[in-house]
């Protein structure tokens, strides 16, 4: 009954993994709030563009890589202004906490052109980065921001939108790579999500051209924050985030609105941009979490920290010829 068992344990522990990927089921921008449609489930009204599996995007060169899974238009935009702080709220199909804690979350933005969105099809957009977050800073543990989303209901990423953000149509690509099996080459898992929004305002600041990328196009599969042999090592090693640096005109402020001028505008400020790999939208938090331990929680406990159960479910899969996820 050894292989019985064997494959009850393996079911067991693959069980929480059926609804184990997620998407962003909320945004936040400023103090309002808008729902995203369930994946597969029969759309209702929304900026945020629907996927049609929690299932992780896997492969740099994925065309998927783009807004999610068979992303399709969302039909509705709302209004943001520069400098508005947004969140994305990620859970599991089944609206339960978000099941992966490692790796990092990064934000890009392209233009939706003349469109306003609800007809742009961004296969071929060019992209900038606008923030990422990687390890909180001073967690010798090597703790990630994405565990800030894991080890609490209700805890969304957050962005502020650049201060100085030209007006316009764009859609807002939120992203989560989860690192658990990205010691081996395509282990990595990518969740995109891109909500549609019309900035206001009368901010100047642009990506440069070289700022821009494609996606799928701005990773590879061997990137060094894509595939990361090393990810669990202890002490945690430093991380390289993939894709282009944060565009410059984010680190600069507001300026002020020109008067008597319908032209083009033309950014006059060039700042340096904190295009380290340090760079973080989120307010410097740096305190240590509490471990919330909450009878309710269903299927994924807290009991196995994931980074053990990756492992287990990973050697479990190896030694009976499967594959995980
Ligand atoms: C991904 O795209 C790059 C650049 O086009 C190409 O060199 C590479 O072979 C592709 N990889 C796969 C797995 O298709
Ligand atoms: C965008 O265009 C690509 C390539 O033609 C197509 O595969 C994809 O379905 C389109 N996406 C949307 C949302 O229409
Ligand atoms: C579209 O978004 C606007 C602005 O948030 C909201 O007022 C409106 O109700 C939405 N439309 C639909 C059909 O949901
Ligand atoms: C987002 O901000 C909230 C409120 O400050 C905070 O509790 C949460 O931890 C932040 N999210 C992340 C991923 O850091
Ligand atoms: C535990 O979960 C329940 C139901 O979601 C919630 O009402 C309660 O506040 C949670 N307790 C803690 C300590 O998070
Ligand atoms: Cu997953």
């Amino acid at each position: 009954m050894l292989r019985l068992s064997a494959i009850s344990l393996l079911l067991l522990l693959s069980i929480p993994y059926v609804s184990a990927h997620g998407f962003v089921y909320k945004v936040g921008i400023a103090t309002e709030t808008y729902i995203g449609n369930i994946p597969n489930a029969e759309p209702t009204s929304s900026i945020v563009r629907q996927i049609d599996t929690v299932d992780p995007v896997k492969g740099a060169n994925n065309s998927f890589l783009n807004c999610g899974q068979d992303a399709q238009l969302a039909s509705n935009i709302t209004e943001a202004n520069p400098g508005d702080p947004m969140s994305f709220l990620w859970t599991g199909g089944d609206l339960s906490r978000w099941p992966h804690n490692i790796g990092p979350m990064l934000t890009y933005m392209t233009s939706c052109s003349s469109t306003d969105c609800t007809t742009f099809n961004s296969s071929q957009a060019k992209w900038f980065k606008i923030a990422q977050v990687g390890r909180i800073p001073g967690d010798s543990d090597g703790t990630w921001f994405q565990n800030n989303l894991y080890s609490q209901d209700g805890v969304p990423a957050n962005v502020t939108l650049p201060a100085n953000i030209l007006p316009g149509a764009y859609l807002i690509r939120h992203e989560i790579i989860a690192l658990h099996l990205a010691t081996v080459l395509g282990g990595a898992e990518f969740y995109p999500s891109c909500s549609q929004i019309l900035v206001t305002g009368s901010g100047t600041g642009a990506p440069t051209d070289d700022e821009l990328v494609l996606l799928p196009g701005a990773y590879t599969d061997e990137d060094p924050g894509i595939l990361v042999p090393d990810v669990f090592n202890t002490p945690p090693p430093p991380y390289t985030f993939p894709g282009p640096p944060i565009a410059a005109f984010v680190g600069v402020a507001s300026s002020p609105a020109v008067s008597g001028s319908g032209s083009t505008p033309t950014p006059t400020v060039s700042a340096s941009a904190p295009t380290s790999s340090s760079s973080s939208s989120t307010t410097g938090k740096t305190c240590k979490l509490k471990r919330v331990s909450n009878s309710t929680l269903t299927k994924r406990e807290e009991v196995v920290p994931q980074r053990h159960l990756s492992r287990l479910v990973r050697g479990l899969a190896f030694a009976l010829g499967g594959r995980t996820h």
